[in-house]
């Protein structure tokens, strides 16, 4: 409970600025229920249009299968994720700001889940999971796709896709 009052309380300072510099004029109603992202919103299985497998591994590398490319501003997306690894890892969606403060949430606890964030999921070893996100928003830059397990990142595990 602890941890999902954090995550929450965290989700909330995280994206407040965000949707503020997003700017006038982009009024944002949706923003009101619960936690707002500055990237999308958590799609609905019913809305899926294409289905990506996400490849995690010790080798610190994303694998999309098929390869995600660029993505079309409003597509809801359904990654299918698994951890081949004999570590923990995580597939998160995000931007650059959000990775940036999830990256420095992460160095603090670094064992956290993300059970109450529909953007990310953590795997164990040889675990599957999948996150639906609906890509409604164009956030500034590029999506990022991250796992932010300490070091992960540095290493190799980030992906960024242009969404238009
Ligand atoms: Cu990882």
């Amino acid at each position: 409970m602890k941890t999902t009052l954090i995550i929450t309380s965290f989700l909330l300072a995280l994206s407040a600025p965000v949707a503020f510099a997003a700017g006038a004029g982009d009024h944002d109603h949706g923003s009101m229920h619960g936690a707002a992202y500055s990237f999308g919103e958590p799609g609905k299985a019913a809305e899926v249009t294409r289905t990506i497998k996400v490849g995690m591994g010790d080798d610190m590398k994303f694998v999309f299968d098929p390869p995600i490319g660029s993505i079309k501003r409003g597509e809801t997306i359904r990654f299918e994720v698994s951890n081949a690894g004999k570590q923990v890892h995580e597939f998160s969606v995000g931007d650059a700001a959000s990775q940036r403060a999830h990256a420095a949430m992460m160095k603090k606890m670094p064992d956290m889940k993300h059970d109450a964030d529909p953007s990310a999921v953590t795997l164990e070893p040889g675990k599957s999971g999948s996150v639906i996100w609906k890509f409604s928003k164009a956030p500034q830059g590029d999506i990022v796709f991250a796992c932010q397990k300490p070091g992960h990142y540095e290493a190799g595990m980030v992906h960024k896709a242009k969404l238009k």
